[in-house]
């Protein structure tokens, strides 16, 4: 059991409950979700909190690295995650993130697949693919996008580093934040709020705000394009390296990797 639901009037709370691996969001973990999300549904809960333990130091430590490999797409449309984030994004009641503690990774990608972010000071929230070499999908993108300003997003990616709940609340990535004694109450408030607003007009907004935001959609070609270069990353050396690193709880060397298989030698192409 990775994950316990309960249910205050109409709001329906998920936690995430596994800190030996620190809310890692293995396949075992992501399907209890799932089902959490579904079990509510079938309740017809007005809203969802989506929650660590109020103890817990990281609220999810991102994708489970040790269930990634070298040479597979780490993100694949059927991955248990992508159907998580699509779940919530489908869910016909608004799915608010509760944050006490540090995010990490596809649990960032978690968080702003919600409709809502409330968190504490102790909030940190880091995307973290090029700290792995691993090859973020274009749907993920996309999502992030509609978040988060081009230059924020490049500098969450680029730089892999954590950003406080402060920094994450100015650019737009949090709704509030309130200290940690508030967190709990302010959010539940703010969810028997939701709660007592229409419920069809609210699964309509969700619905047309989702829609709104998956268009355009790409040409098959550009697609089939980036595809290609997503292949290029998680088939290449610097994945491997990114996984070993992780096993051997060293920094990763992405240069000494890429040199080892000659891959960083061709001139990086300018257009
Ligand atoms: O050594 P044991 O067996 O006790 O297990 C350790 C960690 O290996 C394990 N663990 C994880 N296992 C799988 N996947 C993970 N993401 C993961 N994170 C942790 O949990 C046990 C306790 O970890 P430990 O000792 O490091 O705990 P800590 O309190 O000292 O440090 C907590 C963290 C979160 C700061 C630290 O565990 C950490 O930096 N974890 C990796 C965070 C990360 O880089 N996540 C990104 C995953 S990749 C992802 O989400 C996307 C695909 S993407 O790359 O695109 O963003």
């Amino acid at each position: 059991m990775f994950v316990t639901v309960s249910r205050t009037n109409a709001v329906g709370v998920i936690t995430l409950a596994n800190p030996a691996r620190r809310n890692a969001l293995s396949r075992a973990l992501v399907e209890e979700c799932l089902a959490a999300l579904e079990t509510l549904a079938t309740e017809r809960v007005r809203a969802v909190v989506l929650r660590a333990a109020a103890d817990a130091a990281v609220w999810s430590a991102g994708h489970d690295i040790t269930e990634l490999a070298a040479g597979v797409d780490p993100l694949a449309a059927d991955d248990p995650l992508e159907r998580l984030l699509r779940a919530i994004e489908s869910f016909p009641a608004p799915v608010i993130a509760m944050i006490h503690g540090t995010v990490w990774g596809g649990a960032t990608e978690l968080v702003l697949s919600c409709d809502l972010a409330v968190a504490d000071p102790t909030c940190t929230l880091a995307i973290t693919p090029a700290k792995l070499g691993l090859a973020y999908n274009t749907a993920g993108l996309k999502n992030l996008l509609s978040r988060v300003p081009v230059n924020v997003l490049r500098e969450l990616i680029f730089t892999a580093r954590p950003i406080g709940a402060e920094q994450a609340l100015a650019w737009g990535l949090l709704n509030h934040v309130v200290s940690a004694t508030e967190l709990e109450p302010f959010t539940m408030e703010l969810a028997e709020q939701i709660t007592r607003q229409s419920p069809e007009e609210i699964a309509t907004v969700k619905a047309q705000l989702r829609a709104l935001i998956d268009s355009p959609v790409l040409s098959p070609e550009t697609q089939q394009h980036l595809e290609a270069m997503r292949h290029a990353v998680y088939a290449g050396p610097d994945f491997a390296e990114g996984l070993q690193a992780f096993r051997s709880k060293r920094t990763p060397d992405f240069i000494a990797a890429e040199t080892a298989t000659g891959s960083g030698t061709e001139p990086i192409a300018v257009r």
